[in-house]
């Protein structure tokens, strides 16, 4: 009998995936009674697989997400069910990181208001746009030093930007200076980025207080989940000036995030399109197919949580 591999989120080239079983659309039809003898189920980063539902999948021995990040997924019930998980990392770290720079220069010069400006036709009667912030020289925190962090580090350094970072521990060899607290971390930058997983442990990390921290000429940038900032605080600091700007690819409600948030004028948006590159999308479905073919095969997992 071939395999039956739950569809829980529609990846890319699922095609490639129905070449190693019967692909069964819960995604679609929303029936898991044909995925009860299912051992795979493949999905998303973008949609929750708690508890209850992982259960509806009673032979479940694997979890594959075509995402980096696993905070949607009840890992705790994985574990506990002896269900292992595979992601997908290192293979849109270039991307993600190039959008966190696109981001950072955004917001930090203005380009959505100089886009308007020019488009609208108001050039001529309104001249130009006030003068920006330089990025030769600013100092840019970046919260979180895994290959994600260090990618943007390493754009931020082709700038003639000066970055640190905090982590949950300090990593030598770097070359760049540690704060072992990320109110500290904000309080020395101009520019504050968001790289940590999301999830329980760094849920409102981005606290008022670190927001406060980088103030009034600061840039708040997120390219890991809305999760970890407290947004109302966000929205208040944006609104009354005590926060220049924010460059956002994640949101606390996706894919309708706040309006309070998205009507600022000094927000750069995007639309958690972070590994939204060709490129990295392959990639990422290659994993999950390559992580699935082992498990079929009685291989070793390519990318295991674990
Ligand atoms: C997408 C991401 O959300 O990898 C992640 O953790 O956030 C993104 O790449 C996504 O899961 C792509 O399908």
């Amino acid at each position: 009998m071939p395999a039956g591999i739950v569809v829980h989120h529609p990846i890319r080239h699922l095609e490639r995936l129905a070449g190693l079983g019967t692909l069964l659309r819960y995604d679609l039809d929303g029936d898991p009674a044909p995925g009860r003898e299912a051992e795979v189920l493949v999905t998303g980063g973008e949609r929750p697989l708690g508890r209850a539902e992982l259960d509806l999948f009673p032979r479940l021995r694997l979890v594959a997400t075509m995402s980096v990040g696993t905070d949607a997924i009840d890992l705790d019930h994985c574990r506990a069910r002896g269900i292992a998980v595979t992601n997908t990392p290192g293979v849109l770290t270039e991307d993600v990181a190039d959008a966190a720079l696109m981001l950072a220069l955004a917001a930090r010069r203005g380009l959505i208001a100089g886009h308007d400006l020019v488009r609208s036709g108001r050039w001529a009667a309104e001249g130009p746009l006030p003068l920006m912030p330089t990025m030769t020289g600013a100092r840019v925190g970046i919260l979180g030093m895994g290959r994600i962090g260090q990618a943007i580090a390493r754009r931020m350094q082709a700038l003639g930007a000066e970055p640190g970072y905090h982590a949950r521990s300090e990593r030598p060899g770097l070359g760049m200076p540690f704060f072992a607290d990320p109110v500290a971390l904000a309080d020395w930058a101009e520019i504050l980025v968001v790289a940590v997983p999301g999830g329980g442990q760094t849920r409102g990390l981005v606290s008022a207080a670190v927001i406060a921290a980088l103030g009034p000429e600061g840039t708040l940038v997120n390219v890991a989940r809305g999760s970890v900032v407290d947004e109302a605080a966000l929205v208040a600091a944006l609104r009354e000036g005590r926060l220049h700007s924010a460059g956002l690819d994640v949101f606390l409600n996706e894919p309708a995030p706040d309006a309070a948030l998205t009507g600022l004028p000094n927000v750069v948006l995007y639309p958690h399109h972070g590994s939204g590159t060709v490129r990295a999308r392959d990639a990422m479905a290659d994993l999950v197919f390559r992580n699935v073919a082992a498990f079929l095969a009685g291989r070793p997992l390519v990318t295991p949580l674990w």
